[in-house]
C-alpha cells in the first residue's frame, strides 16, 4: 500500500485510517500543492489532488472511500460497522456526511477567503462559512450524548467527520462550534492513532 499525503490536507483521513488499523504502508509527505511542487505528480494522480492511494489493483483519490476500502477489504470492523448492524445506515450516512454535506461549504469559503480572495467575493465565503456551521447542527446534537457517530465506538465514520472538524479549526471556525461539538473533536485529536498520523506526517515532511 502507498499513500501520497499532504500534510494536514484531506488525506491525512488516509493516514489516521493506516495508523488506527496499523496497516504497514509506504508514505509520501508531499509540499502542497503537489501538482505544482511535486515533478511528475500529475502522471501519478491526474487530479494533482491528494489523497492519491495504491493497493494492488486499486487506485484512489477520494479520502473517505479509502477509509471505507480499508475497513471492508481487510475486515476491520472493529472500525466500521457491518450491513447487518441496525446502525449500518447511519453509519453509511455519516461517511457520505462528512463531504456531501460538511467539507462542500468549507472548501468554497476557503476559496474565496483565502485562496482567492477579493472584495466582492468575500461575501460569498462568509455566506458559506454560515452555511457550513448551520450543517454541523445534526453531529453537534448527535456527540451531545455520544462518544462517538454510530455503534458506541470509535469508527471511520468519526475519522470522516472529525477531519471537516479540524478543518474547520484550521480555517479559523473552530470558534463557533458548539461546546459539544468542539469536545468530540478534543477527543478524536487525543487518540493515539491520531497522534501517531501527527507525528508520520512530520517525521516524513519534504524537506524545504
Ligand atoms: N475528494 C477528495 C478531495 C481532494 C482534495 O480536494 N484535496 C485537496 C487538499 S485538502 C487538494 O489536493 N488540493 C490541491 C489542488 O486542488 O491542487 C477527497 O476528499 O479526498
Amino acid at each position: 500500500m502507498k499513500l501520497w499525503h499532504c500534510h494536514d490536507a484531506r488525506s491525512l483521513r488516509a493516514l489516521w485510517a493506516l495508523e488506527e488499523m496499523a496497516f504497514d504502508y509506504e508514505l509520501e509527505v508531499m509540499p502542497f500543492p503537489p501538482r505544482f511542487l511535486r515533478e511528475g505528480y500529475k502522471d501519478i494522480n491526474p487530479l494533482g489532488t491528494v489523497p492519491y492511494f495504491e493497493d494492488g489493483t486499486a487506485r484512489m483519490t477520494e479520502s473517505t472511500g479509502i477509509c471505507h476500502y480499508l475497513v471492508e477489504k481487510y475486515q476491520k470492523y472493529e472500525f466500521g460497522v457491518k450491513v447487518d448492524h441496525p446502525e449500518y445506515g447511519n453509519y453509511l450516512n455519516w461517511l457520505y456526511h462528512s463531504d456531501a454535506t460538511l467539507t462542500f461549504p468549507q472548501t468554497l469559503y476557503l476559496r474565496y477567503t483565502r485562496l482567492e480572495p477579493d472584495e466582492t467575493k468575500a461575501a460569498v465565503g462568509e455566506d458559506y462559512r454560515k452555511w457550513y456551521l448551520a450543517r454541523l447542527r445534526m453531529l453537534s446534537s448527535r456527540v451531545a450524548d455520544h462518544e462517538f457517530l454510530v455503534a458506541d465506538k470509535f469508527t471511520i465514520a468519526d475519522i470522516a467527520c472529525g477531519y471537516a472538524l479540524l478543518l474547520g479549526e484550521s480555517l479559523g471556525i473552530a470558534e463557533d462550534y458548539k461546546p459539544e461539538a468542539y469536545d468530540y473533536l478534543q477527543r478524536l485529536k487525543a487518540r493515539d492513532g491520531f497522534r501517531r498520523a501527527q507525528d508520520v506526517q512530520v517525521k516524513y515532511a519534504p524537506s524545504t
